[in-house]
């Protein structure tokens, strides 16, 4: 195999020449002492020995590591299939005694784990070891792209290609997208670009090429923990962006109607504990000295009910028959499902939506609330009284003290009704007008038979008014009543003795006119036939 072919892409450098010699006679010299190569090459070092003549050379190693003995390259394990030497045979002088030849190391895929002092050595026959000291300095070096940002114009960056090896006055060819640029050099411009990707290589070993310089790719998000977002838990947002080189990050907040935005530098977006209000969409924007890239992430914030309220519609009083709308509003996410109560009983109602009251009735007056709950809580509301403004219903009357009533006694008539707002009630005395005292309550007292009769009362409100029934007042005549009775006697016996004298006067009347006109017919025309009523009596 021709070593030379092998070592195409070989990039070794004269930096200093002189090597110290050995011994005059028999020493090891190398025509470089220090030698520059980049990563990945190959590199040729090289040595001249000489050693006494008619002696044979027994053994010939490279060496740069020493355990006891100078241990040879080739069973080197950090050098494993990397190492071969290039020997040329001696050749000898007689008349000078000596033998010179060389040997040329070469190293493969160099890496900077390579960068050493390599020295040669030659073991002859009769014991003599000839190695030369001090050796050959080896640098492997990376190619370095340095990106410099020209002052002058904001849309160029000048990238610079740089290497340890750059004294030996390398060429570099420049890639921008893989593509082979016309200009060779170490400075190159290029337009700032999202997708510019650029890099350079040594010229005439392109596979001696530096990192790629390339803006940030698209980040990605990430959230820890994932799954759900729960209010009070401990939340970062990490964005992360291949870029070279490395992308500085910005989060932001989009501002909405609502909240405003904001900006915070770093990778990471803590929030420690997250609020309600933290729920929005953010920006991750990587940024490096070549283009800008970001991604969105929408974060939303689970949280129980807060700021439940009820509300009526529309406020105040209802009249009856009126209707009313209760809402009850409650901030959540997801969406609260409500409750609804009336004096802490609650309603059948669906969950949605506003509690209506439609054709309202005293029996709808009462304290209205509503709870609002999902799966992470639930929160009760305010109170809310509805009062429900109605007619006096039909009074119901009652007299005290109950059963007769004795003429010169005292009664109270009561009159009572549900009413919202409470009623006015008024009496009155049928056919009568109302009597004078106003209230609920009309007392008589002294009552005579005259003040009997039917009473009512009126209940009277905002609203409207209601009569009673008719309520009848018995009242029974104490000291008359007897009276009356001796009245009474008194005719009948008046009549009865008037009846008598008649009956006896009749009596004697017809004895005289029986003893005149015995035998005769009686005389009809002026004759009254017996009265039956006096047989009755
Ligand atoms: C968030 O990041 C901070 C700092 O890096 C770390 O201490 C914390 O444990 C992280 N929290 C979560 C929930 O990953
Ligand atoms: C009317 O009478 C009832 C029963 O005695 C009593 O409770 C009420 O207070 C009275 N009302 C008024 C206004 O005096
Ligand atoms: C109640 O009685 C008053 C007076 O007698 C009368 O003017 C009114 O119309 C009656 N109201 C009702 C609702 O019967
Ligand atoms: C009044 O009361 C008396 C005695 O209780 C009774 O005889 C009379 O029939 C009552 N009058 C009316 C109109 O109810
Ligand atoms: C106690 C009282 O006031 N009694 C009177 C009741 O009414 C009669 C007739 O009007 C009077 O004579 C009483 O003095």
């Amino acid at each position: 195999m021709n070593l030379r072919t092998a070592a195409r892409g070989f990039v070794a450098f004269l930096l200093s020449v002189p090597a110290l010699q050995g011994n005059p006679d028999r020493a090891v010299t190398y025509p470089s002492s220090n030698i520059c190569a980049l990563s990945g090459s190959t590199v040729e070092i090289r040595c001249n020995y000489k050693y006494p003549y008619a002696n044979t050379v027994e053994k010939k190693l490279w060496f740069t590591n020493i355990h006891n003995e100078p241990v040879d390259l080739k069973d080197d394990t950090d050098y494993t299939g990397r190492v071969e030497y290039s020997c040329v045979e001696p050749s000898c002088s007689r008349r000078y005694s000596s033998c010179t030849g060389t040997c040329t190391l070469i190293i493969k895929d160099l890496t900077q784990s390579d960068s050493a002092e390599y020295k040669f050595r030659i073991t002859t026959n009769y014991g003599g070891k000839y190695s030369g000291v001090p050796g050959v300095k080896l640098s492997v070096t990376d190619i370095q792209l340095k990106v410099v940002i020209r002052p002058s114009n904001i849309n160029t960056v000048q990238l610079e290609c740089h290497s340890m090896c750059d004294k030996t006055g390398l060429t570099y060819n420049w890639y921008m997208n893989g593509v082979l640029q016309p200009h060779h050099g170490r400075f190159h411009g290029f337009h700032i670009n999202s997708d510019l990707s650029a890099s350079c290589a040594i010229e005439g070993s392109n596979h001696l090429s530096s990192p790629s310089v390339y803006a940030p790719e698209t980040p990605s998000v990430g959230v820890t923990p994932p799954g759900v977002i729960k209010e009070g838990s401990s939340v970062n947002l990490t964005c992360t962006s291949e870029a070279n080189p490395v992308a500085k990050y910005t989060w932001s907040k989009v501002p909405t109607g609502h909240s405003p935005g904001h900006t915070v530098q770093g990778q990471q977006l803590s929030f420690h504990p997250i609020q309600s209000s933290d729920s929005g969409q953010y920006l991750c924007q990587a940024k490096n000295d070549l283009g800008t890239k970001s991604s969105p992430i929408s974060i939303d914030v689970k949280y129980g009910p807060k700021r439940t309220f009820v509300r009526p519609s529309p406020p105040g009083e209802i009249k009856e028959g009126g209707s009313v709308t209760l809402s009850c509003s409650s901030e959540a996410n997801p969406a609260a499902d409500y409750t609804w109560f009336k004096d802490n009983q609650p309603l059948h109602w669906e969950p949605r939506r506003p509690y209506t009251l439609d054709s309202v009735s005293s029996k709808d007056r009462g304290t209205y609330r509503c709870q609002a709950e999902n799966q992470y809580g639930y929160l009760g509301s305010n109170s809310v009284f509805i009062d429900v403004l109605y007619a006096p219903k039909t009074p119901s009357v009652s007299v005290r003290p109950p059963g007769e009533i004795k003429e010169g006694g005292s009664v109270t008539l009561s009159c009572s009704s549900d009413a919202n707002p409470a009623a006015d009630y008024t009496w009155f005395r049928e056919h009568g007008g109302s009597v004078e005292e106003l209230g609920e309550n009309y007392t008589i007292s002294n009552i005579t038979t005259e003040l009997g009769g039917n009473y009512y009362c009126e209940a009277r409100n905002a609203v409207g008014l209601q009569n009673s029934t008719l309520m009848f007042l018995n009242v029974t005549a104490t000291s008359s009543v007897t009276a009356t009775t001796v009245a009474r006697g008194t005719v009948a016996v008046l009549l009865a003795t008037i009846l008598l004298l008649i009956f006896l006067w009749m009596r004697r009347k017809r004895a005289s006119r029986n003893a005149r006109g015995q035998g005769g017919r009686p005389d009809t025309g002026e004759e009254s036939p017996p009265c039956p009523v006096y047989d009755n009596l």
